[in-house]
This record gives C-alpha cells, sequence and structure tokens, in this order.
C-alpha cells in the first residue's frame, strides 16, 4: 500500500514538473516573438521597379481586410526606400503616412474608423494597396 502511494506521488511530481517546464517555455517563445515584427503587409523585393503592379505584388497581399479597432503593420522586405501613403499618387490623402521606410523598417496604424483606405508609395506610383476596415 505505501509502495503504491509513494509511485503516486511520484507520478505526481513528474506530472507538475512537466507542466511548469512547458509553461516556462511559452513565456520564451513569446518573448522571441517580441524581437520580430510581425507584418501584416509586406513590401517585397524588387518592387521599385514597375512590373510588380501585373503581379499584384506591389504590397503583400495589395488588399488587407481588418475589422474595426485593429492594427495593421508594413514590414519593407526591399533593399530600396518604400512609403505607406494613403490615397493614390494623384490625390494623397493625409490621412496616414509613414514617411521613407528603411529598409527591414516597419510601419503599424490602428485603424479605427470602418470604410476603404487607398495606399500607395509616395517614390514609386505604381505601388498601390488597400485597407478594407469592417
Ligand atoms: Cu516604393
Amino acid at each position: 500500500m505505501l509502495k503504491k502511494i509513494i509511485i503516486i506521488v511520484i507520478v505526481v511530481v513528474i506530472v507538475i514538473s512537466t507542466i511548469s517546464f512547458s509553461n516556462f517555455s511559452t513565456e520564451e517563445n513569446i518573448e522571441d516573438e517580441d524581437v520580430i515584427v510581425k507584418s501584416d503587409v509586406v513590401m517585397p523585393t524588387k518592387v521599385s521597379r514597375p512590373g510588380c503592379e501585373d503581379i499584384d505584388r506591389c504590397y503583400v497581399p495589395s488588399l488587407i481586410v481588418v475589422e474595426k479597432g485593429k492594427q495593421v503593420t508594413w514590414v519593407n522586405e526591399d533593399s530600396a526606400f518604400h512609403s505607406v501613403t494613403s490615397g493614390s499618387y494623384d490625390s494623397p490623402t493625409d490621412i496616414f503616412d509613414s514617411g521613407y521606410l528603411d529598409p527591414y523598417e516597419s510601419y503599424s496604424i490602428t485603424f479605427d474608423e470602418t470604410g476603404t483606405f487607398d495606399y500607395f508609395c509616395t517614390l514609386h506610383p505604381w505601388m498601390k494597396g488597400q485597407v478594407l476596415v469592417e
């Protein structure tokens, strides 16, 4: 009987330590994620030359649908400067403007109003994207 109790105690201790260890690893993973910027939209390489608009890959994805109040993050993965500027090249709207984003720089905005927001790159007029806030 005593043997059984000892075995049960050992099993419980092993289970508890396994659970604590897995919790610890989860916390470590969250810390790692803070370092890496999670992108919703990417500016891929070579978009500083015309052509990406033909295959709809100047901003990827070129249309992003988000819920009202959610943040959208763009990451410039190209080796050239780019911007995320509201409106179109012919008529910018002054709602948001990232300014020139360095390679691997990110830009985030929270959309608090519903609607369709067109945006473009001030340096490369063929680069166009849309945010649909629902
Ligand atoms: Cu650009």
